[in-house]
Protein backbone atom coordinates (compact mmCIF):
# COMPACT_ATOMS: atom_id res chain seq x y z
CA UNK A 1 0.00 0.00 0.00
CA UNK A 2 1.00 3.85 -0.73
CA UNK A 3 1.36 6.16 1.66
CA UNK A 4 -1.72 7.73 -0.16
CA UNK A 5 -3.81 4.80 0.19
CA UNK A 6 -3.16 4.79 3.29
CA UNK A 7 -3.68 8.11 4.52
CA UNK A 8 -7.53 7.63 2.48
CA UNK A 9 -8.20 4.58 4.32
CA UNK A 10 -7.66 5.92 7.29
CA UNK A 11 -9.43 9.47 6.54
CA UNK A 12 -12.78 7.69 4.87
CA UNK A 13 -12.77 4.30 6.01
CA UNK A 14 -12.45 2.28 2.62
CA UNK A 15 -9.93 2.45 -0.27
CA UNK A 16 -10.99 1.18 -3.76
CA UNK A 17 -8.26 -1.08 -5.60
CA UNK A 18 -9.54 -1.47 -9.47
CA UNK A 19 -7.82 -4.25 -10.82
CA UNK A 20 -6.82 -5.90 -7.70
CA UNK A 21 -7.17 -9.69 -9.17
CA UNK A 22 -6.55 -11.12 -12.74
CA UNK A 23 -9.99 -12.06 -14.55
CA UNK A 24 -8.31 -15.79 -14.03
CA UNK A 25 -8.18 -15.52 -10.23
CA UNK A 26 -11.71 -14.97 -10.13
CA UNK A 27 -13.18 -16.39 -13.29
CA UNK A 28 -13.43 -20.11 -11.20
CA UNK A 29 -15.59 -18.12 -8.55
CA UNK A 30 -18.02 -16.93 -10.81
CA UNK A 31 -18.28 -19.73 -13.24
CA UNK A 32 -18.85 -22.04 -10.35
CA UNK A 33 -21.68 -19.25 -8.80
CA UNK A 34 -23.13 -19.91 -12.25
CA UNK A 35 -23.24 -23.31 -12.46
CA UNK A 36 -24.73 -23.80 -8.94
CA UNK A 37 -27.61 -20.85 -9.80
CA UNK A 38 -28.50 -23.52 -12.87
CA UNK A 39 -27.90 -26.76 -10.89
CA UNK A 40 -29.99 -25.45 -8.27
CA UNK A 41 -32.76 -24.39 -10.70
CA UNK A 42 -32.51 -20.79 -9.31
CA UNK A 43 -31.06 -18.91 -12.45
CA UNK A 44 -30.21 -19.87 -15.84
CA UNK A 45 -30.68 -17.53 -19.09
CA UNK A 46 -30.94 -14.69 -17.86
CA UNK A 47 -34.37 -15.40 -16.06
CA UNK A 48 -34.86 -16.19 -12.09
CA UNK A 49 -36.53 -19.73 -12.13
CA UNK A 50 -36.82 -20.43 -8.60
CA UNK A 51 -40.67 -18.81 -7.39
CA UNK A 52 -39.75 -19.65 -3.78
CA UNK A 53 -36.64 -17.21 -4.40
CA UNK A 54 -38.48 -14.62 -5.85
CA UNK A 55 -40.83 -14.18 -2.96
CA UNK A 56 -37.98 -14.21 -0.35
CA UNK A 57 -37.89 -10.33 1.08
CA UNK A 58 -35.06 -8.58 -1.56
CA UNK A 59 -32.48 -8.48 1.77
CA UNK A 60 -33.04 -11.96 3.16
CA UNK A 61 -32.32 -13.29 -0.36
CA UNK A 62 -28.37 -12.64 -0.02
CA UNK A 63 -28.70 -15.01 3.00
CA UNK A 64 -30.83 -17.67 1.22
CA UNK A 65 -28.23 -17.52 -1.34
CA UNK A 66 -25.40 -17.66 0.51
CA UNK A 67 -26.17 -20.86 2.27
CA UNK A 68 -27.66 -22.76 -0.46
CA UNK A 69 -24.39 -21.87 -2.61
CA UNK A 70 -20.65 -22.14 -1.03
CA UNK A 71 -17.04 -22.07 -2.69
CA UNK A 72 -14.34 -23.96 -0.42
CA UNK A 73 -11.34 -21.60 0.71
CA UNK A 74 -13.06 -18.95 -0.63
CA UNK A 75 -10.13 -16.32 1.28
CA UNK A 76 -7.55 -18.94 -0.37
CA UNK A 77 -8.36 -18.43 -3.81
CA UNK A 78 -9.09 -14.62 -3.71
CA UNK A 79 -7.28 -13.02 -0.64
CA UNK A 80 -3.39 -12.98 -1.97
CA UNK A 81 -0.18 -12.94 0.24
CA UNK A 82 0.13 -9.27 -0.83
CA UNK A 83 -3.39 -8.09 0.02
CA UNK A 84 -3.22 -9.89 3.06
CA UNK A 85 -0.29 -8.06 4.15
CA UNK A 86 -1.65 -4.79 2.67
CA UNK A 87 -4.73 -4.91 4.80
CA UNK A 88 -2.04 -5.76 7.92
CA UNK A 89 -0.24 -2.53 6.84
CA UNK A 90 -3.78 -0.44 6.26
CA UNK A 91 -4.33 -1.20 10.31
CA UNK A 92 -1.19 -1.24 11.71
CA UNK A 93 -2.65 -5.23 13.27
CA UNK A 94 -2.16 -8.35 12.27
CA UNK A 95 -5.31 -9.57 11.03
CA UNK A 96 -6.53 -13.54 11.11
CA UNK A 97 -9.37 -14.07 8.85
CA UNK A 98 -13.07 -15.76 9.08
CA UNK A 99 -14.19 -18.04 6.39
CA UNK A 100 -15.28 -16.09 3.13
CA UNK A 101 -18.52 -15.67 1.89
CA UNK A 102 -20.33 -15.37 -1.39
CA UNK A 103 -23.04 -12.07 -1.58
CA UNK A 104 -25.67 -13.01 -4.42
CA UNK A 105 -28.51 -11.25 -5.36
CA UNK A 106 -31.23 -11.79 -8.17
CA UNK A 107 -32.56 -9.22 -9.99
CA UNK A 108 -35.04 -7.19 -7.56
CA UNK A 109 -37.23 -5.98 -9.86
CA UNK A 110 -38.15 -3.27 -7.87
CA UNK A 111 -37.46 0.28 -8.23
CA UNK A 112 -33.72 1.39 -6.99
CA UNK A 113 -33.75 3.17 -3.65
CA UNK A 114 -32.19 4.15 -0.81
CA UNK A 115 -35.28 3.78 1.68
CA UNK A 116 -36.05 1.28 4.02
CA UNK A 117 -32.10 -0.16 3.78
CA UNK A 118 -30.50 -1.88 7.06
CA UNK A 119 -28.01 0.09 7.87
CA UNK A 120 -25.65 -1.69 10.35
CA UNK A 121 -22.56 -2.58 11.92
CA UNK A 122 -20.65 -6.63 11.88
CA UNK A 123 -19.27 -5.55 14.92
CA UNK A 124 -20.30 -4.76 18.76
CA UNK A 125 -19.99 -0.96 20.66
CA UNK A 126 -17.69 -2.21 22.35
CA UNK A 127 -15.52 -2.41 19.65
CA UNK A 128 -15.82 0.81 18.11
CA UNK A 129 -12.76 2.85 20.14
CA UNK A 130 -9.58 1.37 17.20
CA UNK A 131 -10.13 -0.20 13.92
CA UNK A 132 -11.02 -4.05 14.71
CA UNK A 133 -10.67 -5.34 11.49
CA UNK A 134 -11.15 -4.89 7.98
CA UNK A 135 -13.61 -6.41 5.56
CA UNK A 136 -12.73 -6.94 2.01
CA UNK A 137 -15.56 -7.21 -0.68
CA UNK A 138 -14.13 -8.45 -4.01
CA UNK A 139 -16.07 -8.13 -7.25
CA UNK A 140 -16.51 -11.32 -9.18
CA UNK A 141 -18.42 -9.78 -12.05
CA UNK A 142 -18.91 -6.45 -13.59
CA UNK A 143 -21.48 -4.81 -11.33
CA UNK A 144 -23.15 -1.30 -12.29
CA UNK A 145 -24.45 0.95 -10.44
CA UNK A 146 -27.97 0.43 -8.48
CA UNK A 147 -27.20 -3.64 -9.29
CA UNK A 148 -27.06 -4.37 -5.29
CA UNK A 149 -23.56 -3.91 -4.52
CA UNK A 150 -23.09 -2.83 -0.94
CA UNK A 151 -23.17 0.42 0.16
CA UNK A 152 -20.79 1.78 3.03
CA UNK A 153 -21.53 5.29 4.83
CA UNK A 154 -17.77 6.45 4.13
CA UNK A 155 -16.18 8.61 7.29
CA UNK A 156 -18.80 7.05 9.86
CA UNK A 157 -15.62 4.96 11.41
CA UNK A 158 -15.37 8.34 13.33
CA UNK A 159 -18.61 9.62 14.30
CA UNK A 160 -18.81 8.98 17.80
CA UNK A 161 -22.77 9.65 18.29
CA UNK A 162 -24.77 6.82 16.99
CA UNK A 163 -28.26 9.48 16.65
CA UNK A 164 -26.00 11.90 14.44
CA UNK A 165 -25.33 9.24 12.56
CA UNK A 166 -28.98 8.32 12.30
CA UNK A 167 -29.66 11.51 11.56
CA UNK A 168 -26.88 11.88 8.56
CA UNK A 169 -28.25 8.76 6.96
CA UNK A 170 -31.75 10.10 6.97
CA UNK A 171 -30.13 13.35 5.03
CA UNK A 172 -28.30 11.85 2.94
CA UNK A 173 -31.43 9.07 2.03
CA UNK A 174 -33.84 11.91 2.08
CA UNK A 175 -35.88 13.50 -0.80
CA UNK A 176 -33.45 15.76 -3.10
CA UNK A 177 -29.87 15.43 -1.02
CA UNK A 178 -27.09 13.95 -2.54
CA UNK A 179 -23.47 14.43 -1.90
CA UNK A 180 -22.13 14.47 2.02
CA UNK A 181 -23.47 15.84 4.78
CA UNK A 182 -20.91 16.88 7.95
CA UNK A 183 -21.24 15.63 11.51
CA UNK A 184 -19.11 17.36 14.23
CA UNK A 185 -16.90 18.27 11.39
CA UNK A 186 -16.91 14.78 9.58
CA UNK A 187 -17.82 14.24 6.17
CA UNK A 188 -20.04 11.65 5.77
CA UNK A 189 -21.19 10.25 2.47
CA UNK A 190 -22.61 7.27 1.00
CA UNK A 191 -20.26 5.14 -1.56
CA UNK A 192 -21.43 1.94 -3.78
CA UNK A 193 -19.29 -0.64 -4.51
CA UNK A 194 -19.78 -0.73 -8.07
CA UNK A 195 -17.08 -1.56 -10.80
CA UNK A 196 -15.59 -4.46 -12.49
CA UNK A 197 -14.39 -7.88 -12.07
CA UNK A 198 -11.64 -8.37 -9.89
CA UNK A 199 -11.70 -4.82 -8.21
CA UNK A 200 -11.56 -4.88 -4.48
CA UNK A 201 -12.73 -2.57 -1.92
CA UNK A 202 -11.66 -2.96 1.55
CA UNK A 203 -13.62 -1.26 4.75
CA UNK A 204 -12.51 -0.38 8.23
CA UNK A 205 -15.28 -2.83 9.88
CA UNK A 206 -16.64 0.42 11.82
CA UNK A 207 -18.08 1.51 8.89
CA UNK A 208 -22.20 1.19 8.84
CA UNK A 209 -23.04 -0.80 5.40
CA UNK A 210 -25.96 -2.37 3.83
CA UNK A 211 -27.15 -3.97 1.18
CA UNK A 212 -28.94 -2.65 -1.69
CA UNK A 213 -31.58 -2.95 -4.85
CA UNK A 214 -30.66 -4.81 -7.46
CA UNK A 215 -32.66 -2.65 -10.55
CA UNK A 216 -30.84 -4.22 -13.20
CA UNK A 217 -31.10 -7.74 -15.10
CA UNK A 218 -27.54 -9.43 -13.87
CA UNK A 219 -26.93 -11.18 -10.76
CA UNK A 220 -25.40 -9.49 -8.38
CA UNK A 221 -21.78 -11.41 -7.53
CA UNK A 222 -19.68 -10.34 -4.67
CA UNK A 223 -17.85 -12.08 -2.33
CA UNK A 224 -16.31 -11.04 0.95
CA UNK A 225 -13.93 -12.01 4.03
CA UNK A 226 -13.53 -10.38 7.31
CA UNK A 227 -10.42 -10.02 9.30
CA UNK A 228 -9.88 -9.24 12.58
CA UNK A 229 -7.21 -7.64 14.31
CA UNK A 230 -5.17 -10.28 16.84
O1 LIG B 1 -24.08 -6.49 0.04
C1 LIG B 1 -24.67 -7.13 0.89
O2 LIG B 1 -25.47 -8.03 0.60
C2 LIG B 1 -24.49 -6.80 2.35
C3 LIG B 1 -23.17 -7.21 2.87
C4 LIG B 1 -23.06 -7.07 4.35
O3 LIG B 1 -23.84 -6.43 5.00
C5 LIG B 1 -21.95 -7.73 5.01
O4 LIG B 1 -21.23 -8.51 4.36
O5 LIG B 1 -21.74 -7.49 6.20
Amino acid sequence: MTPKQKSLFLENGWLYIPGALAKGVVQPVKAHVQNELKRLNIWSAGKTLSRKLKDVPVFQQTVKLGQLINYPKLNERLISKELYSGMCQLTSKRLSGQEGQLLISLPHQVDWSLDGLGWHRDISKFQLGGIPGVQAFVLLDNLSVKGGATLALAGSHRVKSQSQEKQAISALTGDGVSGSVKVDGIELSIIEMAGRTGDIYLMDMRLLHTPSINSTKNVRMMATSRYFAV
